[in-house]
């Protein structure tokens, strides 16, 4: 699994109901994190894969040929690449059969973020109270289970449902593109082609092999997919068959899918008993530059330095000579971690600080944490789905027409929200946050006039109650 995406990783979208934050890197709101990830993912290319991509992208299909026409010459040479992986031609005659492209998943590949999210408002929606209730439901679900999983790959059941938390909030969002269109469009159109044959090929093996029935097998846009939200590719390294049935199935065995995650974790280097890391206080005047997961100091250097953690029952499991990086996401201004091996676990999942904290958090909390004792460096913090979908509900009811009430803030909702924030002589800055949603509650009901075109609130609200399975890592909202 060491080609996973950065260090690891294999995947090319990312978790689950968040737009990116603007430092870190990552999610969902796909675009960003997707490119990212994408950027990432030819990191990782051998020397010698890189050339051959360079040299397939010099050949790579004209934009103007004709895309049906070039989709079917192109899927003949996805047959070829196929056959000679192990694929049989029935598996791959009955997998494209009648398939044409998606060309929207390229449109998703090129797609530019016009918003960046703050890390606060990353963090609000991912680790909000929902989340950690359901984690904590989860864990006590499948308690046997994590139990089993954590003395096979000793992986900690709250780090390993906070992975399926924040990957697919708890099997509620897979994506709905099967993958076998998107990935056979990505092999033929766009930047990475070379890198997303090689995923193509791979799920047609797993077809091939009965893992997950093809029919199930939806997922993001660029083919992440299952509890996991993992690429094939990293399905066929560090997928395992954890409830026995001969299957690896990340789409419908829970089992299989958190046991699949705690390989992952266990592969990438976890460190059975050891804490991710812990929130820290700096000493006054200190010097930033010194801080970078990567820039790893012993702990008795950071003593020395002054930094002090916030719970010292927390750091006192780790020896002075464990290395530890200093993690600063909203700069000294903001929260403050050290972080150690096992954050880089964690982080190899997705190759985005902000993602690993948000799992690493979602975990503490499940633990019965409470929030981060800094603030972050905001006098307008981020907003949990719940609010959102509040501050979503309130835009209707003003008329405005943000699509579906999903606590998903896309580029519809941020309209709205700059038009109220201009009427109510606030500065208009599109965001999501929590003056807008105190403003609004308290601001005087609509006029009749200004009613909603479409569906009223009270009906919508019965949708905002259903979590949206449709979510696509790496889809920007039209919303
Ligand atoms: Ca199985």
């Amino acid at each position: 699994m060491t080609e996973r995406f950065p260090p690891l990783a294999g995947r090319v979208s990312g978790p689950s109901g968040v737009e990116a934050p603007a430092t870190g890197g990552h999610p969902t709101h796909p675009s960003a994190h997707a490119l990212r990830k994408l950027a990432a993912t030819v990191r990782v290319l051998t020397p010698a894969l890189a050339l051959g991509c360079a040299l397939f992208a010099l050949g790579a299909w004209p934009a103007a040929a004709h895309a049906d026409e070039g989709f079917a010459h192109c899927l003949s040479g996805l047959r070829k690449d196929a056959i000679a992986k192990g694929v049989s031609p029935e598996t791959f005659e009955r997998s494209t059969r009648g398939l044409e492209p998606d060309m929207s998943v390229i449109e998703l590949l090129d797609y530019q973020p016009e918003f960046k999210t703050p890390i606060w408002d990353y963090l609000a929606a991912l680790v909000d109270d929902e989340r950690i209730a359901e984690g904590r439901a989860m864990l006590s679900r499948w308690r046997d289970t994590l139990a089993a999983i954590e003395r096979r790959y000793g992986v900690d059941p709250e780090t390993v449902v906070a992975v399926w938390g924040v990957e697919s909030d708890y099997g509620k969002s897979f994506g709905n593109r099967p993958l076998v269109t998107s990935l056979a469009t990505l092999s033929c159109f766009g930047r990475r082609q070379s890198y997303f044959r090689g995923e193509f090929v791979t799920t047609l093996r797993i077809v091939q092999d009965g893992h997950v029935a093809p029919e199930k097998l939806l997922g993001s846009w660029a083919g992440a997919f299952g509890h996991t939200q993992f690429m094939p590719s990293t399905f066929m390294r560090t997928a395992v068959d954890f409830d026995g049935d001969g299957r690896r199935d990340i789409v419908g065995s829970v089992p299989d899918a958190l046991g699949s995650t705690a390989n992952y974790l266990k592969l990438a280097g976890w460190r059975s008993g050891e804490p991710w890391g812990y929130e820290v206080r700096l000493p006054g005047r200190f010097d930033a530059s010194l801080a970078g997961r990567r820039s790893k100091r012993p702990l008795s250097e950071w003593t020395a330095l002054g930094v002090r953690p916030v719970e010292s029952a927390r750091a006192s499991t780790l020896p002075p000579q464990a290395r530890a990086g200093l993690l600063l996401p909203a700069g000294p201004s903001g929260p403050a971690f050290l972080v150690f091996r096992n954050f880089d676990a964690i982080y190899s999942y997705n190759a985005a600080e902000s993602y690993a904290l948000a799992i690493a958090h979602l975990a503490d909390r499940l633990r019965g944490a409470g929030p981060f004792s800094a603030p972050w460096p905001t006098d307008d913090p981020g907003l949990s789905r719940a609010q959102r979908r509040e501050l979503q509900s309130l835009l209707v009811a003003r008329g405005h027409d943000i699509g579906e009430i999903d606590g998903m803030i896309g580029a519809r909702s941020r309209e709205a929200i700059r038009a109220e924030e201009a009427r109510l002589g606030m500065a208009p800055s599109g965001r999501a946050g929590r003056r807008i949603l105190e403003a609004l509650r308290s601001a005087p009901a609509p006029a009749p006039a200004a009613a909603p075109a479409t569906q009223p609130a009270a009906t919508r609200s019965a949708v905002e109650s259903v979590p949206k399975p449709s979510r696509q890592p790496g889809a920007p909202s039209t919303r």
